[in-house]
């Protein structure tokens, strides 16, 4: 049967006949019956990659790309008078992740099986996912994202099993989606649900009864935690993924044949982030349960988990008060209590407690006790955990402390993205670089080749008229092709500084106005979610999107300036704009990123980067040199040394700086208050001056005259090709498919045996 008949089979009809909706679901059906027909690989040993985030994105185009059937669908598709995009469309996207930790979950997982790896991924099956973002009179309006249809990916198993609470005993239904490999094995990524959660309570944007469990458990990802109720869910959450996590792992083991004391040769625990911390006293009590001493289970959990780090903001490092965990889940509190104990023992460092004197649970100390192995995500980030946040961790333990820069999965970040890339590449370098990404640096044959050059730039010619034309579409925005796409897409946080980019649009538009007109027109894209009770950065979106209708509506400005914020930035809108970016915004203040993974696939698709010295960035400036990246700004020791010295006074910089007192006074002028609302905008000016944490003004300056120059290297269309191609060339390391060969070959050991 060829493709059209295999599809046409599950269709009832000719494809020409068929709606979207019915090819969609068609399609839906024959990639699931291909990855249920593939071989999933059960090796004695297996992975577990437990996470309460998998940001996956729509799954339909990058199953059939890494099934192999991709460019036949397509090409069948229009032999019948179809659009694969418009059928990509129907596809909802699943939104369960926040950003970059939650994707990299979802890379990961595509490298592994790409690799022949076995390992799955444990998770919760969030109905609404994080909320979808839609802007009312310039301001983020939440509202509920569902993406669970009839027909989707998640298959419902009858693996039940029992999580119990304190007062409340519920079942744990697990669902599986398949996560296909490219060319390879299928694994699956388990997600955990409860039959009684009643979307129907979300009421009013995304407000729902945060004390009706059984309605609510996995409602919604990350429930608004500025209250006491909103903290309480997140521990059920957490505990109900890995008591029903950690009852799947051992079954598994036990049908391998564990007698449970072996299991370290059965099963690794990769533990992302502190979220699903638990899962170490929540192994350790069943363990006990199936008849194991304390001390051996203790031991042999610690052999099995392993931790990774992702951030170094030390408001982001979960701690737990005991009164919360006595109230949701009492069982785990007397295996803590031993935990904390035998540390107690052993170190007399208070720092390094696990419950400490304010009766607070520190989830990372249990990981980094309790766990094998402790990664950062980027070379910078490991050291500044060795050397300062974690040091009298790293002092006990060196021996744990191991770096895994991040990576992204080149099938959804190049192949699907970006075809045209890709099929320049197939053309020129052929196709090894889709198993062996270190093969893309045989494009730096062609640094003097004109031609590629050229092609090089059409294409991102060709990919910025396509984003021009959603823009357009999905917003009603008009931008131009022939303008510099300049582009900050990521979580809003005050540490990546959208702020610091926004007010050098401020200032831009200031200079334009007195008559200072721009070498070549540019077009400053946003995309950001910010997380609902986080103030000032829902503030920060009110003053991109004030600019954005202030800029775009002034006839003066607009030929040389335009401002655009994407609504509800994802996966699937993150795949159109990357193509088309020029520059890539990596901003953040230095060493507060703990990696970023946007700025690989920016890279990827030929943008330059123009960023701090923070995070990958220092490993994407090592590949690329000095001339094919734009770095700016405070190094992290000097701003590690502001912190310690609490020397850095924002307002100094205001008072003695024209052009910053300038920017941050227009936020509350005359224009602004046209659009905008005067308490945000106070609120937001008032913390540039008076706090400014992340020292956006520190940076101001040396921003303001990198950007430039990056903007002047642009009109050197030759010179911009070619770094464009060597940033290409370069982002092989990128690949998470050498990620997951460092976790393998460093940490997880699987296929060893
Ligand atoms: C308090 C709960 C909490 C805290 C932080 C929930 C979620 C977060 C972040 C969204 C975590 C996150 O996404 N971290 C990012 O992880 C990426 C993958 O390693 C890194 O590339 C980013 O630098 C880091 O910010």
């Amino acid at each position: 049967m060829n493709i059209q008949e295999k599809v046409e089979t599950y269709l009832g009809k000719p494809v020409a006949q068929a709606s979207d909706r019915e090819i969609y679901d068609s399609l839906l059906s024959l990639v699931q019956e291909m990855a249920a027909g593939k071989e999933h690989k059960d090796s004695k040993k297996k992975l577990y990659y437990i996470s309460a985030e998998f940001l996956i994105g729509k799954l339909l185009s990058n199953n059939m790309i890494n099934l192999g059937i991709y460019q036949e669908v397509k090409e069948m598709l229009e032999k019948n008078g179809k659009d694969i995009c418009e059928i990509e469309e129907v596809e909802p996207e699943p939104s369960l992740g926040n950003g970059g930790l939650g994707r990299l979950a979802a890379c990961f997982l595509d490298s592994i099986a790409t690799l022949g790896l076995t390992g799955d991924g444990i998770g919760l099956n969030y109905h609404l996912g994080l909320f979808k973002q839609e802007f009312k009179d310039h301001l983020q309006k939440e509202t509920p994202n569902p993406w669970i249809e009839e027909k989707s990916w998640l298959k419902k198993t009858d693996t039940v099993y029992p999580v119990q609470f304190r007062g409340l005993n519920v079942n744990a239904r697990m669902y599986d989606i398949e996560v296909t490999g490219y060319n390879n094995l299928t694994n699956k990524l388990h997600l955990f649900d409860l039959d009684s959660v009643d979307d129907s309570i979300v009421e009013d944007g995304i407000d729902f009864d945060k004390e009706d469990i059984e309605k609510n458990l996995t409602l919604f990802l990350y429930p608004d935690d500025s209250d006491e109720q909103g903290r309480l869910l997140r521990i059920y959450q957490q505990y109900f993924m890995v008591s029903s996590g950690a009852q799947l792992i051992l079954d598994e083991c036990v049908a391998k044949g564990s007698n449970l004391y072996d299991l370290p040769d059965y099963a690794v625990i990769q533990i992302n982030d502190t979220h699903p911390t638990m899962v170490i006293p929540e192994m350790i009590r069943l363990l006990i349960e199936r008849g194991m001493e304390m001390d051996d289970a203790i031991d042999v959990v610690s052999r099995t988990c392993a931790y990774t780090n992702h951030t170094i903001l030390a408001e982001a490092l979960e701690k737990w008060p005991v009164y919360y965990l006595k109230k949701v889940v009492p069982q785990l509190m007397p295996i803590i209590e031993v935990l904390d104990d035998k540390v107690r023992r052993k170190y007399e460092d208070e720092s390094v407690a696990i419950i400490d004197r304010n009766e607070m649970v520190h989830m990372a100390h249990i990981d980094i006790h309790y766990g094998f192995s402790v990664n950062g995500v980027a070379a910078l980030h490991t050291e500044i955990l060795k050397n300062s946040e974690l040091n009298n961790f790293y002092r006990i333990y060196p021996e744990k402390f191991n770096n895994k820069t991040n990576g992204i999965t080149f099938r959804r970040w190049l192949l699907h993205c970006n075809p045209r890339l890709a099929a320049l590449l197939d053309e020129t370098i052929g196709e090894g670089y889709k198993k062996d990404a270190t093969e893309l640096e045989k494009l730096l044959a062609y640094k003097d080749d004109d031609q590629i050059l050229n092609r090089l730039l059409e294409i991102k010619h060709r990919n910025k008229e396509d984003l021009c034309a959603y823009l357009r579409e999905t917003q009603g925005l008009e931008i131009s092709a022939d303008t510099i796409f300049d582009i900050q897409v990521k979580r809003l946080h005050e540490y990546k500084r959208q702020q610091l980019n926004a007010l050098y649009i401020i200032d831009k538009y200031l200079e334009i106005k007195a008559g200072k007109i721009p070498a070549a027109p540019v077009t400053a894209i946003f995309g950001a979610k910010a997380a609902p009770a986080y103030v000032i950065a829902k503030d920060i979106i009110h003053l991109i999107l004030c600019l954005q209708e202030i800029i775009n509506n002034d006839p003066e400005v607009n030929k040389y300036l335009r401002v655009v914020m994407v609504e509800n930035y994802n996966v699937t809108k993150a795949g159109k704009l990357i193509p088309a970016c020029d520059i890539s915004e990596q901003i953040s203040l230095a060493s507060k990123e703990a990696s970023g993974t946007g700025n690989m696939k920016f890279m990827l698709n030929g943008a330059v980067t123009l960023g701090t010295e923070d995070g990958a960035n220092v490993e994407i400036h090592g590949e690329v040199g000095d001339d094919n990246i734009f770095v700016f700004g405070a190094s992290s020791d000097e701003v590690i040394e502001h912190y310690a010295k609490a020397d850095y006074v924002a307002k100094d910089f205001y008072e003695n700086n024209e052009s910053i007192k300038a920017a941050v006074d227009f936020i509350t002028g005359d224009e602004m208050l046209k659009v905008g609302c005067e308490e945000n905008l106070t609120r937001l000016k008032n913390e540039l001056i008076n706090k400014d944490w992340f020292m956006t003004l520190l940076d101001f300056d040396s921003y303001k005259e990198t950007k430039e120059r990056a903007l002047a290297a642009y009109a050197d269309r030759r010179k911009w090709a070619q770094m464009t191609l060597v940033n290409i060339a370069k982002a092989g390391f990128f690949s998470s498919d050498r990620t997951i060969e460092e976790y393998n070959r460093d940490i997880w050991h699987l296929g060893e045996e």
